[in-house]
């Protein structure tokens, strides 16, 4: 993915709720983007069956791709800071289960980080999940997984059904 020498790295975030006003929460957490990112593009809004911990409700993602000067991990802070923001508190979550706002980094330029479980680009599941690839491949239609080479498109067509809607 692109590198702008003045606005820095073309990064692509997903974005997930399904938590309280949840589409208030993403325009929201969007709005509040724009203030970090140059140039966000927003990708339509999905309703998506619930992954992994099914006996909750259904989510809505969406992903934003723009141009980030600093670094992935001050881009970490910052998300996690919004997400603090819209009522996530991770003390009193289950993994996989509900949320009021996720925000992940899905990719980061074509950089690759393996400092898990802090960091890790691009993100560890995003190959599995249709919710997150969908939006980032409107976005992003010919992005490649910058380990393998392998373009997203193609990893999509070939997941299983998995239950993501447009809104
Ligand atoms: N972390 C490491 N790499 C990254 C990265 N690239 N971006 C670390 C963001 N964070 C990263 O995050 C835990 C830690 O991951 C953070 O402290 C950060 O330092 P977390 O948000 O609590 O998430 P997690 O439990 O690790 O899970 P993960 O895999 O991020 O999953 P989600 O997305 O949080 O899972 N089904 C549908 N249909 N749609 C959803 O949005 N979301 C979840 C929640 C489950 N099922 C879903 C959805
Ligand atoms: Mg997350």
């Amino acid at each position: 993915m692109a590198v702008n020498p003045f606005l820095g790295n073309r990064v692509v975030l997903g974005l997930g709720s399904n938590k309280g006003d949840s589409l208030g929460i993403l325009e929201a957490a969007i709005g509040d983007l724009g203030n970090v990112l140059t140039d966000l593009q927003q990708a339509s809004r999905f309703i998506t069956e619930p992954l992994y911990v099914l006996d909750q409700k259904r989510f809505l993602n969406t992903a934003v791709a723009g141009y980030y000067p600093s670094s992935p991990r001050d881009l970490l802070k910052i998300i996690q800071t919004l997400e603090a923001a819209f009522g996530r508190d991770r003390t009193q979550e289950r993994r996989w289960g509900e949320r009021t706002l996720d925000i992940d980094i899905l990719l980061f330029g074509d950089l690759v980080i393996a400092e898990p479980p802090d960091l890790e680009i691009p993100h560890p599941r995003l190959t599995e999940r249709a919710f997150a690839l969908a939006p980032l491949l409107e976005l992003v239609p010919d992005a490649r997984d910058p380990r393998t080479g392998l373009s997203y498109q193609t990893i999509f067509a070939g997941l299983h059904p998995q239950g993501i809607y447009s809104l």
